[in-house]
């Protein structure tokens, strides 16, 4: 059975891109692999997070991965600062790493902007540490949306060269496992925006505890433009928000957006918008409802935290032993 290993930062509560990007896909995937997932909080920190904020969204990530279908008993879900291995593997690819790939590493471009130098050395080496997280494991198999593509890609890299560097065949060769469908999911107020969790606006986003009031609200505020939806895919090239509210109805039905165009081309997005939240609100509002029961008992949420971060330890350690060894580590 092949090893995934998959992490959510715990910077916010998890959106719809999050869950039809990665979570959806995590759930079906236990069926037939052995999975780690994983609450990256050493991530999370790479921009600043005030702490009692960062421990209750860990909590709450918790709450919705175990509400979306998440096993913790077959499977394993942890917090990544509770397994040490990440920091030491992180470490020892930061010196096989080159800063060549880091410079171009895009999301660091997006997430920094103009104000490069204000920001953290770890929000610049996160791709190093990503790397870490997988190979600590050797997972073969990471699911991710688009947007983390180039990073895997980097993960390989690493990997190879300190195979080459030492002389052996330690590491395995990463897949990236990326939805076809919803591979990114934009936000409501940007088509050209990716949805994100941290955005200061909560209105570009459907997180996984909204209600369906606040889906409704949400999605009547979506931007959109003046014309009515086309009869084909074509006629949505140069119109992002439109072409996003059609993915999100296509993938939440599991039908095309040739299909979508087909019921509904021709329509303003009045009726579309509410055909949309229907099928919103029927995904997302049972995940929201468990997780507010979840929420309710947080010893149980940190026990399986725990339970996970002492399973997962007991992989990583002899593989982030070994790798020290090969550097040339006294042990
Ligand atoms: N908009 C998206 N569409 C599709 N997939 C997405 N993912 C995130 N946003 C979208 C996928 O969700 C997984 C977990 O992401 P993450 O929390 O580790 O970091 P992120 O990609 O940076 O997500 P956010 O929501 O944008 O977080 P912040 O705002 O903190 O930066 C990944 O597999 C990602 O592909």
């Amino acid at each position: 059975m092949q090893r995934i290993f998959s992490g959510i930062q715990p910077t916010g509560i998890p959106q719809l891109g999050n869950y039809l990007g990665a979570i959806r896909n995590w759930v079906a995937l236990q069926a037939d692999h052995e999975c780690i997932f994983c609450l990256v909080d050493l991530h999370a920190i790479t921009v600043w997070q005030e702490p009692e904020v960062l421990r209750q969204q860990t909590l709450a990530q918790t709450a919705v991965l175990l509400a979306a279908g998440i096993d913790p008993k077959a499977h394993i879900l942890f917090n990544q600062s509770a397994v040490s291995a990440h920091a030491r593997m992180g470490w020892i690819f930061n010196c096989v790493s080159r800063l060549g790939w880091l410079n171009r590493m895009t999301q660091f471009k997006d997430k920094a902007g103009k104000d490069r130098e204000n920001h953290s050395a770890g929000l610049y080496v996160y791709p190093n540490l990503m790397a870490a997280d997988i190979l600590t494991y050797k997972a073969t198999r990471v699911p991710v949306g688009d947007d983390q593509r180039q990073h895997l890609e980097l993960a390989n890299d690493i990997a190879q060269k300190f195979n080459h560097d030492y002389g052996v065949e330690f590491f395995p060769a990463i897949e990236a496992l990326i939805p076809p469908a919803a591979a990114r999911i934009m936000s409501l107020r940007d088509g050209t925006k990716k949805m994100s969790k941290s955005d200061p606006s909560a209105q570009s986003r459907i997180e996984m505890t909204d209600d369906a009031d606040t889906i409704a609200l949400k999605i009547r505020r979506a931007k959109t433009d003046p014309e009515p939806l086309p009869t084909e895919p074509a006629g949505l090239l140069d119109r992002p928000e439109a072409r996003n509210l059609v993915d999100i109805y296509a993938v939440l039905a599991g039908i095309t957006a040739g299909e979508v165009l087909a019921r509904h081309g021709g329509e303003g997005f009045g009726p579309f918008k509410a055909a949309l939240t229907e099928v919103l609100v029927q995904t997302v509002v049972p995940i929201a409802d468990e997780t507010r029961r979840l929420l309710k008992a947080p010893d149980h949420l940190r026990a399986v935290l725990r339970d996970g971060a002492g399973r997962a330890a007991e992989i990583a350690e002899p593989i982030v032993s070994e790798a020290e060894r090969l550097v040339g580590f006294l042990k």
